[in-house]
């Protein structure tokens, strides 16, 4: 039998932006983005612990292509910080498209997490904000709850989990990506790409069903 992952107190589950925005008729929908959200149910009912986090931009955001004149989505800008790619309007405060996928259900999740809440500065990882400086206080808050590793699974496999299982790795934390538990906005180049760099960052790349039942 494959050797399986048995999960713990010091285990955590980091839910990303399960969204409607996200989601298929969403306004930065990802395709099959909703068919992540039984896996993570039912990976949901083996952690004890868990963070959702939840994009929470305010209208006008820097990373919308409607905030810069002539600009497309999908566009990169130039900002303080260097490249930023522009998107289509998504996940503003409070509006529907900023709440979780209505069937998620992660009973064990604990504290809810906004970023990418700063007008100027974008933050697709939920540990550090795209300036590469700004921390969302993450890391401080897992390890003072003695947190060892981390599963990261969610929206999108590559961009924010991508981020946040890179920043998790460098923050010193036991790195695993649960693959079936996410999809990309680029299911080809995208999804390679963060393959490549998880291999360099000694993240692991695990399926679903490698947990312990
Ligand atoms: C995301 C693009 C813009 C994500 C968030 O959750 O992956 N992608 N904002
Ligand atoms: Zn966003």
């Amino acid at each position: 039998m494959k050797s399986s992952i048995d999960v713990g107190e010091s285990d955590l589950l980091l839910v990303v932006d399960v969204q409607k925005d996200f989601c298929p008729g969403g306004r930065l929908a990802i395709e099959e983005g909703d068919a992540v959200v039984p896996v993570i149910n039912r990976l949901a009912r083996r952690f004890r612990h868990a963070v959702l986090t939840q994009d929470w931009h305010p209208a006008g955001h820097l990373s919308f292509a409607s905030s810069h004149f002539g600009k497309r989505p999908f566009e990169s800008i130039i900002v303080s910080y260097g490249e930023q790619m522009l998107w289509p309007d998504h996940c503003v405060q409070n509006s529907d498209g900023a709440e979780f996928h209505t069937e998620l259900s992660v009973p064990c999740a604990e504290p809810i997490l906004r970023k990418g809440f700063r007008q100027d500065i974008d933050s697709y990882s939920a540990f550090r904000e795209n300036d590469r400086k700004t921390s969302t206080g993450l890391r401080g808050y897992l390890q003072e709850r003695g947190f060892t590793r981390l599963f990261v699974v969610g929206l999108a496999l590559d961009v924010c989990v991508r981020f946040s299982a890179e920043d998790s790795a460098h923050a010193g934390f036991e790195t695993y990506v649960i693959e079936d538990a996410c999809r990309a906005v680029d299911p080809k180049s995208g999804l390679e790409a963060a393959m490549r760099s998880f291999a360099k960052a000694g993240i692991t790349m695990i399926d679903s069903g490698a947990l312990a039942s």
